[in-house]
Parts: structure tokens; C-alpha cells; sequence
């Protein structure tokens, strides 16, 4: 007989669907019409099919990074030309912040080139934070790696998401980056979660990895619990003078696979259509929006690179009904 407390019992609480890279591996093998079908049933169980977030991104302190991540414009141990520059005043964030949210904006992402922020670094970002929080916008770092304590100064500050992602499968990481491991990544990540920050957590395709390696990243990500409630999916802008300048193009139809599997595997989380858009169709990203991408960085600079024109993406979001969200 049942028990009067059944309905408080854990086996009656949803619980997260486990994805193992196989799995994932066969998600990325169904006919693409299937695949997409797969990912807008999920999608549409879960948010308003037509609608987009909006993030605007801000380098707010350029270059001369200690670590060597292979496809990075802003490692000090590549030769690509890029000047190093000095944390940007708070004057200028705020006014940078503002004007992204007049374009339509509503979160607000302040990246460092660092390895991790020092102490006095990190009390000149929390009062950026502050600032951008009080003009009424979502606010999001990424920093690096995060020491004891720092997690809870942002949260303090105001800060709703912290990116720090884990580019790429476990089996090619070593590949890419040597200066730190993923399980730092992961360690940063735990701080995060830790202090109450939302966190957001993607990965870079496009790097020479296998569809295996792909799957990886998203069983990985997938297999977060929670799973991140934001997940940036990078198309590698390649930047001369890396390690990765050569690397060749995906198959565009392979990165919306990307895109789809990581729909239908984290169902409520936010998918971000990131780096790589300015390199895209219009006819691409429309692909990704029906695979179930649901954010992008808008305004004409990522971090260091070029990112569509705000106009092109107004443009594109009339031709194809989308709103913002
Ligand atoms: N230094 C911090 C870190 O590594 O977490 C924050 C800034 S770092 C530039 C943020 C993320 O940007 C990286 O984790 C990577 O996913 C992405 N990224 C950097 N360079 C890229 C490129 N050339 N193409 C695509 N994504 C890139
Ligand atoms: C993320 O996943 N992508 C953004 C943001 N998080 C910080 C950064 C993309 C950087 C692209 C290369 C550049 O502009 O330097
Ligand atoms: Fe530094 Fe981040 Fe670039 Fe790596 S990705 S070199 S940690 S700025």
C-alpha cells in the first residue's frame, strides 16, 4: 500500500536525466531533420520558441594573459599582436553598460584576460558590478580562475552570472591549454555554485576536436548538477599568430548539430549562440535558432574580435519574427 507520505518521497522529485557521450554521439548521428525535430520539441516544451536574450560583452581588462590557451588573441605567449592594457576605469564600464542596454540589452558581461583576478583587482570589478546592477541590467563576469572567498565578494556585489567555461573535452583539453587543467575549471566552477552566482559554463567547437570530443564537452556540461543555466557554444574565431590560426572550419551543418544536442540535453538552460556570428549567414544562424539557441552576444565587438552590427542582428531578427526576451 502506499504510504501517505509518497508524494514527498525523492523518487517522486524530477531528477536529472544522466547523458552518457554515446548517447550524445547518437543524437549527433540521427538524420539532421530528425536531430532538429528532437531539439524543437525540447525546445518548445521549455521556452517561447521565437524568443532571444541578448548579452553585450565588454574586455574590460586586454591581453598580456599568463596562460597559454591555444586560441586565444589575448595569451601573452602568442605573438598576435594585441597590446596590453590596463583595467579599464569604472567611468567608462558604466558608460559602456548604459549604452548596451539603450540597444536592448539585458545582461551586461565584463571578461579579464587574467589567469585569475588578485585581491585588489577584484574590488575594482565588484564595484563595476555594482554600477551595472544599479543601471538595472544583468550582470556577468569571466575572470579566470577564482582563489577562496572571491565567489561570495561578487555575489555581495550583485554579480547574477559568472562565465567560466569548459572549452572542450576532457581528451583534448591537454591539446589546447597546459597552463591549467580541467579540474581547476571545475574547482572554479564549485566556488561559483557555491556562492548562490548563476553560473555560465560552454565550450569553443571548431578547434580540430573529433564529434566524439563534441559529445564529450556536452555530456560534461549536460552531467553538471545543476546543469549551467547558461551555455555559450563558440565557433573558434581563428586569430593569427595562435597555435590555432590554421585550424579548419567546421562543417557549418555540425555546428548546429552542436547546438541541437546541446538543446536536448539541458532542456531549461539558456543556449548561447556565441563567437563566430560575424563569420556566419544569416541562413546559419537561423539553422541555430531552430536548433534551439536561444541567446546571443549582441553589439559589434565580442572581446577582442568583430561581432555583428547590432543593425544586421535587428535586421535579421524582423526577417525571421524573433523578440527579444
Ligand atoms: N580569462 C578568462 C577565462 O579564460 O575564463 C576569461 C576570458 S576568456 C577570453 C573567455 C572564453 O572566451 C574562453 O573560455 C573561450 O571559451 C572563449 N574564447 C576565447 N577566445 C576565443 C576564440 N578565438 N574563439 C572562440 N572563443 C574564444
Ligand atoms: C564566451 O563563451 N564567449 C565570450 C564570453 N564567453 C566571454 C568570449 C568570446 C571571445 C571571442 C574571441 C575574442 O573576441 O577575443
Ligand atoms: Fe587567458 Fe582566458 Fe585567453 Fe586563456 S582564454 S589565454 S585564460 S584570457
Amino acid at each position: 500500500m502506499l504510504s501517505l507520505s509518497a508524494e514527498k518521497s525523492p523518487a517522486t522529485l524530477p531528477t536529472q536525466r544522466q547523458w552518457r557521450t554515446a548517447e550524445i554521439e547518437a543524437l549527433f548521428s540521427l538524420p539532421f531533420n530528425d536531430l532538429i525535430y528532437r531539439a524543437q520539441e525540447v525546445h518548445r516544451a521549455h521556452f517561447d520558441a521565437n524568443a532571444v536574450q541578448r548579452s553585450t560583452l565588454l574586455s574590460i581588462k586586454t591581453g598580456g594573459c599568463s596562460e597559454d590557451c591555444g586560441y586565444c588573441s589575448q595569451s601573452a605567449r602568442h605573438s598576435t599582436g594585441l597590446e596590453r592594457e590596463a583595467l579599464l576605469p569604472l567611468g567608462e564600464v558604466i558608460a559602456a553598460a548604459q549604452a548596451a542596454k539603450d540597444k536592448g540589452a539585458t545582461r551586461f558581461c565584463m571578461g579579464a584576460a587574467w589567469r585569475g583576478p588578485k585581491q585588489k583587482d577584484l574590488e575594482q570589478v565588484t564595484a563595476m558590478v555594482s554600477a551595472v546592477k544599479d543601471l538595472g541590467l544583468e550582470t556577468c563576469v569571466t575572470l579566470g580562475m577564482l582563489q577562496e572567498g572571491q565567489a561570495e565578494q561578487l555575489k555581495e556585489a550583485g554579480l547574477d552570472y559568472y562565465n567560466h567555461n569548459l572549452d572542450t573535452a576532457p581528451e583534448f583539453y591537454g591539446e589546447v591549454i597546459s597552463t591549467h587543467t580541467q579540474a581547476d575549471r571545475f574547482d572554479t566552477l564549485d566556488k561559483v555554485r557555491g556562492a548562490g552566482i548563476n553560473v555560465c559554463c560552454g565550450g569553443i567547437v571548431g578547434m580540430g576536436e573529433s564529434r566524439r570530443a563534441r559529445a564529450a564537452l556536452i555530456a560534461e556540461l549536460a552531467g553538471m548538477s545543476p546543469a549551467p543555466e547558461s551555455v555559450p557554444i563558440n565557433h573558434l574565431v581563428t586569430i593569427p599568430g595562435t597555435p590555432l590560426e590554421k585550424a579548419a572550419p567546421l562543417d557549418p551543418f555540425e555546428f548546429v548539430r552542436t547546438i541541437a544536442c546541446a538543446r536536448i540535453t539541458m532542456p531549461t538552460s539558456l543556449v548561447r549562440l556565441s563567437a563566430g556570428r560575424e563569420e556566419m549567414s544569416d541562413e546559419l544562424q537561423a539553422l541555430c535558432f531552430l536548433a534551439g539557441a536561444n541567446s546571443i552576444f549582441y553589439g559589434d565587438k565580442l572581446l577582442t574580435t568583430d561581432n555583428p552590427e547590432a543593425g544586421r542582428d535587428e535586421a535579421l531578427f524582423s526577417r525571421l519574427g524573433l523578440t527579444a526576451m
